[in-house]
C-alpha cells in the first residue's frame, strides 16, 4: 500500500475529555448507570480520563441498534460498503499521528511502534478487507455467502487499534454489524475511532463501542441477539466464554494466549537472530500473544549466541513512550506488572538463572527491566506459561527432533520462529510445529493478507487473509 503523509498538524492527541460514555447507534451516550472506570497513563500513572463501565442495559442498547442497523447495511451492495471502508482507511492514514500518540499514552507503547507498526497495519486492515467486500462470491466460498447478523467482539489492551480493526474491518465488509468492547485499561482509541466512523458517514448503528471491563464483555457475549462473538484475550477468558456459548447457535473464534518458541540452529546468521529474538520478545514489552517467549538455541552455539544476545540487550532503551529513541516502554499496568513479577520469582525460585541489563527505570509508572532466564527446564514455569512481559527463558537441543518435540511442550500453539541457512529444514519444521504461524529467518511479521490464529489452547477460527472472512459468513 502506498501511505498518504500524515498531516503536519493533525488534530491533538492530547485533546483528551475529562469523561466518556458509550458510542450506541452513531451517538455519543451516557451510560443507563452511574459507574466509572478511570484509564490511566502507565508511564506516568497519571489519570487520562473517565469512562462508563457498560451496565447490561447500555449492552442491550448497543445490539438492538446493531439489530436495526444490520437490514440495510447486509442488503448494501459490497462495493457501497467497501467504499466506507476505503474511507475509514484513509482518515485513519490522515489521523495516524493523533491515533499513535494517543495509543502510546494510553498503552505505555513506545510512539516508534505505534507511528510505524500499529497505525499502518490498521489502515492496512481496512484497505486490504474494504478489498474483499464486493468480491465474497468469488472467496470461495460458494455462491452468495450471507452474513452471520450482530457480531460482539470483545479485545485485549496490547494492540487496542489493531485488535480492533482485526475485528471490525471484516465484520463490516462482509456484510454484519458489530458491539465492540475494548479492554478497561485501553478504551481512548477505540472512542477515537468512534468519531471516525462518524467523520466517515458510516450509517448509524453499523459499529457500536460500549466500555467496562470483564462484566461489560460477559454481558455482550451472552447477550441473546448477538449472532458471532469474537474474543482476543486470556485463555482462561477464552474457556469460559466457550463455555457460555455452548448450546447456542452463535458462533465463536477465539484468539487466546502463546509461548511460542524462536528456534535457533548453528548455522543461523547470529547477528541477524539476535535481531530476530529482541523483536520477538521485546516488541511491544512483550505484551503479544504470539512474541517468541522462549529461546530454543543448539546447543553447540549457545555461548556464542548469548553473549551477543546479552550485548545487544544492554543497548534497549526503556522509558517513556513518547521519546522516538525508546525500544521499551511501560508495562501496561499495575496488574500485568504483578503477573510478570510473580512468574519470573517463580522463575527464580525454581532453579533458573536471572539476568538483566542494568538500567534506570523512572521514579513513577509500571517497568519491568528486559530479563533473560538461563538453565530453563521444560517443566518450570516460565517455560510453560504465557508471561506476557519482557521475559525470555533459553532452554537447548541438540537435534532438529528434539527441538521440534520441546518447541511443541506447552498447551499453546500459535507461533514459532525458524533460525536457519537450510531450506529443507525450515519446511520440514514448520510442517512438524504446531503453530498458526512459522516465521522463517525473521519473527512478528504481520500482513492483512495473512490468516493468524492459533492450534491447541491458542484458540480457533482464524483473522486475516480470505480466512478471516469465513469467521464472518454463512457459507
Ligand atoms: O485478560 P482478559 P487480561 C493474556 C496474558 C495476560 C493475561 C491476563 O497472558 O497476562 O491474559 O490479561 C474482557 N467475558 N492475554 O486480564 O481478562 C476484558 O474486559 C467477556 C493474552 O487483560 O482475558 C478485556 O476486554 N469478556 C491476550 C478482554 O476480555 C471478558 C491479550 C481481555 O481480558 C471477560 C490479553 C468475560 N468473562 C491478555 N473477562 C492475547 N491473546 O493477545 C474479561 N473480559
Amino acid at each position: 500500500f502506498e501511505y498518504a503523509p500524515a498531516p503536519e498538524s493533525p488534530a491533538a492527541a492530547g485533546d483528551i475529555a475529562t469523561s466518556y460514555g458509550h458510542f450506541i447507534g452513531g451517538e455519543f451516550v451516557e451510560s443507563s448507570g452511574s459507574e466509572a472506570l478511570k484509564t490511566v497513563n502507565p508511564a506516568t500513572e497519571q489519570v487520562l480520563a473517565e469512562f462508563a463501565h457498560g451496565t447490561d442495559e447500555d449492552v442491550d442498547r448497543a445490539v438492538t441498534a446493531a439489530r436495526k442497523a444490520f437490514a440495510d447495511w447486509s442488503a448494501l451492495p459490497g462495493s457501497e460498503r467497501a467504499k466506507y471502508l476505503f474511507r475509514i482507511a484513509r482518515i485513519i492514514q490522515e489521523r495516524s499521528r493523533e491515533l499513535a500518540v494517543l495509543e502510546s499514552i494510553d498503552n505505555g507503547k513506545p510512539i516508534r511502534e505505534t507511528r510505524d507498526v500499529d497505525l499502518p497495519l490498521v489502515a492496512a486492515h481496512f484497505f486490504y478487507y474494504a478489498g474483499w467486500a464486493d468480491k465474497l462470491d468469488y472467496a470461495g466460498f460458494g455462491p452468495n455467502p450471507r452474513p452471520l447478523g450482530v457480531a460482539g467482539q470483545v479485545i485485549p489492551w496490547n494492540f487496542p487499534l489493531l485488535m480492533l480493526a482485526w475485528k471490525i474491518a471484516p465484520a463490516l465488509a462482509t456484510g454484519n454489524t458489530v458491539v465492540l468492547k475494548p479492554a478497561e485499561t485501553t478504551p481512548l482509541t477505540a472512542l477515537r475511532f468512534a468519531e471516525i466512523c462518524r467523520q466517515a458517514g458510516l450509517p448509524k448503528g453499523v459499529v457500536n463501542i460500549v466500555t467496562g471491563d470483564g462484566r461489560t464483555g460477559a454481558a455482550l457475549t451472552a447477550h441473546p441477539d448477538v449472532n458471532k462473538v469474537a474474543f482476543t484475550g486470556s485463555t482462561p477468558v477464552g474457556r469460559a466464554i466457550a463455555k457460555q456459548l455452548a448450546g447456542t447457535r452463535k458462533k465463536l473464534s477465539l484468539e487466546l494466549g502463546g509461548k511460542a518458541a524462536n528456534i535457533v540452529f548453528d548455522d543461523a546468521p547470529i547477528d541477524q537472530a539476535v535481531e530476530g529474538i529482541v523483536n520477538g520478545i521485546f516488541f511491544n514489552q512483550g505484551h503479544v500473544c504470539c512474541a517468541g517467549s522462549r529461546l530454543l538455541v543448539q546447543e553447540s552455539i549457545q555461548d556464542e549466541l548469548l553473549d551477543a544476545l546479552k550485548r545487544r540487550m544492554a543497548t534497549l532503551r526503556v522509558g517513556d513512550p513518547l521519546d522516538k529513541n525508546t525500544d521499551i516502554g511501560a508495562i501496561n499496568s499495575a496488574e500485568q506488572l504483578a503477573r510478570i513479577t510473580a512468574l519470573t520469582d517463580a522463575g527464580e525460585s525454581e532453579g533458573a538463572e536471572r539476568w538483566s541489563p542494568s538500567c534506570d527505570l523512572p521514579a513513577n509508572g509500571f517497568w519491568f527491566r528486559p530479563t533473560l532466564f538461563t538453565g530453563v527446564s521444560q517443566a518450570h514455569r516460565i517455560a510453560q506459561e504465557e508471561i506476557f512481559g519482557p521475559v525470555l527463558s533459553v532452554l537447548t537441543f541438540r537435534t532438529p527432533t528434539e527441538a521440534v518435540e520441546k518447541a511443541n511442550n506447552t498447551p499453546y500453539g500459535l507461533s514459532a520462529g525458524i533460525w536457519t541457512e537450510k531450506g529443507s529444514r525450515i519446511l520440514w519444521m514448520a510442517n512438524q510445529l504446531k503453530a498458526g504461524v512459522v516465521w522463517a529467518n525473521t519473527f512478528n511479521k504481520f500482513d492483512p493478507t495473512s490468516p493468524f490464529g492459533g492450534y491447541k489452547e491458542s484458540g480457533y477460527g482464524r483473522e486475516g487473509g480470505r480466512h478471516g472472512l469465513e469467521a464472518y459468513l454463512d457459507v
